[in-house]
């Protein structure tokens, strides 16, 4: 297996659930501090989020204790990235993918000027990385738009975002000119469909339930078109940078090779990708529209958003990349939970806790598949494994299971590399224990870092290196040959 030289190596984490002090030197509260953890549940997807409506959104910011927003805690990185930096760095690694939370630098979007202290703060953040040696690879927009232009313009839906968004950016792209060469505008740009609130700020109790889907992609719209216009803005303001687009890869295979089931598919895989075809065609692709006209899906555009587009298109693709899903159009199949999604089950596949399906040859099918359509350097930006660890008496955590899973994931993907496609990193999901996205669990772990915390907040923050620790080093320092 040949990984090539210079492939970077890494982790990845989101501000919102790493970085904690959410009301701390001027940040604003984000659609991602008003999600609520519900103890005693047997949480396995985004529900809190999904009920989302003004009155809870009232009642979360009247709530005067956090203990049931883990994300407003987050691991305390804000105050122990240092310490957190030197373990990345002694594991090896070369880039570390982090978000910049848009309120730290706009607390409600619509500052006429952007909060200094939060600016220094990842001013400081990325100085310390290239002093460990680390190549920072920034998210623009990771679940963590500010809630006011939720509130007020019920997110993305309004096109006056885009300004909002363009404007944070810009002072980024600025202040970070010497410091960040690469960067990724929207996490997960597909997942507006899936998860209204938490990645495009929709109040889903605003929307008729039948225009809801008409509206996630008329927000779904204004962020291509955002997408875009900040390509073009940091190519002139940081000449040499690289900027990606990010997708959920949820490549689906068809549970039988009954021709409808094809069909069905297809129109998943056509649908998962259309996203990243806009980012690097730089035009929406026909297939699409004629959905939406059939669907009687209206998506305003104007006259200059497909110069805007064109304008715009990323210089390499990248994708989290968990599991594959299953399609049939037998309404009795069985289901299975998986990233942001429900789909159909896979017989052949194991699954986590959670119920994610692990699929290491999905990956290598996945990166065939996306180099193939695109031919654009691709980035792993997020993979890896959910799942409950114990720490022993004497204070180590054995997770094979977590080996296992890498060990077989990095060996699909450098089949990939060996069978001809372009890549340039790889960053796992995540280094260090963190809270979940979907579930705001702390106790759904992924970390080669142990964090002491529990899901109400309990614990002594400490961090603490798990077997699969030494394990990522081994593979780092050998680029990837020792699996
Ligand atoms: C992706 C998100 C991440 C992350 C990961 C794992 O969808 O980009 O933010 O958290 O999934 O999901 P979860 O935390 O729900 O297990």
């Amino acid at each position: 297996m040949s990984f090539p030289k210079g492939f970077f190596w890494g982790g990845a984490v989101a501000a919102n659930q790493v970085e904690g002090a959410w009301n701390v030197d001027g940040k604003g509260p984000s659609v991602a501090d008003v999600a609520t953890y519900k103890p005693n549940t047997d949480v396995k997807d985004y529900k809190s989020h999904v009920a989302m409506d003004d009155a809870h959104i009232a009642a979360a910011m009247a709530d005067p204790d956090d203990t049931y927003y883990p994300k407003r805690r987050g691991i305390d990185f804000y105050h122990h990235y240092k310490e957190d930096l030197k373990l990345f760095a002694e594991m090896g690694f070369t880039m570390l993918r982090v978000s910049i939370a848009w309120t730290r630098i706009f607390p409600t979007g619509e500052e006429a000027e952007p909060n200094e202290k939060g600016l220094q703060f990842y001013s400081d953040l990325f100085a310390e990385m290239h002093k460990n040696g680390i190549e920072p690879l920034v998210t623009l927009s990771h679940y963590e738009m500010p809630l006011a232009l939720a509130t007020k313009y019920n997110g993305w839906v309004d096109r006056r975002v885009i300004d909002c968004f363009a404007k944070f950016c810009h002072a980024c792209f600025e202040r970070y000119k010497d410091q960040v060469k690469y960067w990724l505008t929207f996490n997960e740009v597909d997942s507006v469909i899936r998860h209204p609130f938490t990645t495009a700020g929709i109040i889903p109790s605003r929307v008729p339930e039948d225009k809801m889907l008409e509206t996630c992609y008329q927000a779904l719209h204004h962020q291509l078109v955002a997408s875009a216009m900040v390509v073009k803005d940091c190519h002139e303001i940081i000449p040499g940078s690289k900027v990606g687009c990010m997708l959920t890869k949820l490549t689906t295979y068809a549970r039988t090779c009954a021709p409808d089931d094809e069909l069905a598919t297809q129109a998943k895989n056509l649908e998962n990708l259309f996203y990243a075809d806009v980012h690097v065609w730089g035009e929406y692709p026909r297939l699409i529209l004629k959905m939406f006209e059939h669907k009687g899906i209206h998506v305003e555009m104007l006259p200059e958003d497909a110069a805007t587009l064109k304008a715009g298109c990323v210089d390499f693709v990248s994708c989290s990349y968990y599991m594959t899903m299953t399609e049939s159009v037998d309404p009795n199949a069985e289901r299975t939970p998986g990233n942001t999604v429900l789909g159909v089950k896979n017989p052949y596949l194991p699954s986590t806790d959670w119920g994610w399906q692990i699929d290491p040859k999905g990956l290598r099918y996945s990166l065939i598949e996306l180099y193939d359509r695109y031919r654009k350097p691709l980035m792993v930006v997020e993979n890896g494994m959910g799942a409950k660890d114990v720490v022993e008496a004497d204070g180590s955590i054995h997770d094979p299971y977590r080996v296992e899973y890498f060990r077989q994931h990095i060996s699909e993907m450098g089949k990939a590399i060996d069978e001809g496609v372009e890549m340039w990193g790889y960053t796992t999901w995540a280094p260090i224990d963190l809270i979940s996205a979907s579930t705001n669990q702390m106790s759904k772990r992924y970390g080669f870092i142990y964090v002491d915390q529990d899901d109400m907040g309990n614990g002594t923050l400490a961090r603490s290196r798990k077997d699969s620790f030494y394990w990522y080093k081994k593979v780092i320092a050998s680029n990837g040959e020792d699996l």
